[in-house]
């Protein structure tokens, strides 16, 4: 059966990035840029548009929908739902946090979460560079809020998504080697360290208040 004019607008679309491929350097180089947004988040949209074909109502979803009920998803593509589309909605979230010129101490109501939470800045730092280092294997290091705006912080395997718990990933740090070994090779906590210097405090409030509606 040909693809009704919806269901095409539906299929999941790998968006473009924010900035250009160098924006980041020298904390994100070029060629990780690269190879992270068209290989890798490529990959995972095609992957989720492919499992989603077998059970083509649930293109109608958005994919935080489907990840916010894995067991809701039929078991035959549940796993690839999960690992596909947490590495997409992962990856989109990670583009738009990050920005050129970036860092600096947080401000705004993230700012105010993040004291109430940790006591100051410099503590939260550690303690997520912290969990980034200890996070065995690929994953995600976040700060996840409840529906009542508290953040804490917590570490995923492979692209498991926050949502999936309940929780909202108001920014994460991807610790899969592909985020960082070409420039940082085996240094994952040089890597956690540097990436404060592009992190965009401003869309990190958007979504922080966004998450408490
Ligand atoms: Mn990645």
């Amino acid at each position: 059966m040909a693809q009704t004019l919806e269901e095409v607008k539906m299929a999941h679309e790998l968006p473009p990035l924010p900035y250009d491929y160098a924006a980041l350097e020298p904390t994100i180089d070029e060629k990780t840029m690269h190879l992270h947004h068209d290989m890798h988040h490529a990959a995972y949209v095609k992957n989720l548009n492919a499992a989603l074909d077998k059970h083509p109502e649930l293109h109608k979803k958005t994919a935080e929908d489907l990840l916010r009920d894995l067991n809701a998803i039929p078991e035959d593509i549940r796993g690839a739902v999960r690992n596909n589309g947490g590495g997409h909605v992962n990856h989109t979230m990670f583009w738009n946090i990050m920005k050129p010129k970036g860092g600096g101490d947080p401000n705004g109501p993230i700012a105010d979460a993040i004291k109430k939470a940790f006591g100051d800045f410099k503590t939260f730092q550690e303690k997520f560079n912290a969990a980034g280092v200890g996070q065995f294997g690929s994953g995600w290091v976040w700060l996840a809020g409840d529906a009542k705006g508290e953040v804490k912080i917590l570490s995923t395997p492979n692209q498991d998504s926050p949502i999936s718990q309940g929780l909202h990933p108001i920014f994460g740090n991807d610790v899969w080697e592909h985020a960082y070994y070409l420039k940082y090779n085996n240094r994952r906590p040089e890597y956690l360290q540097a990436w404060w210097n592009v992190i965009n405090w401003d869309e990190i409030n958007k979504r922080y208040q966004a998450s408490k509606k």
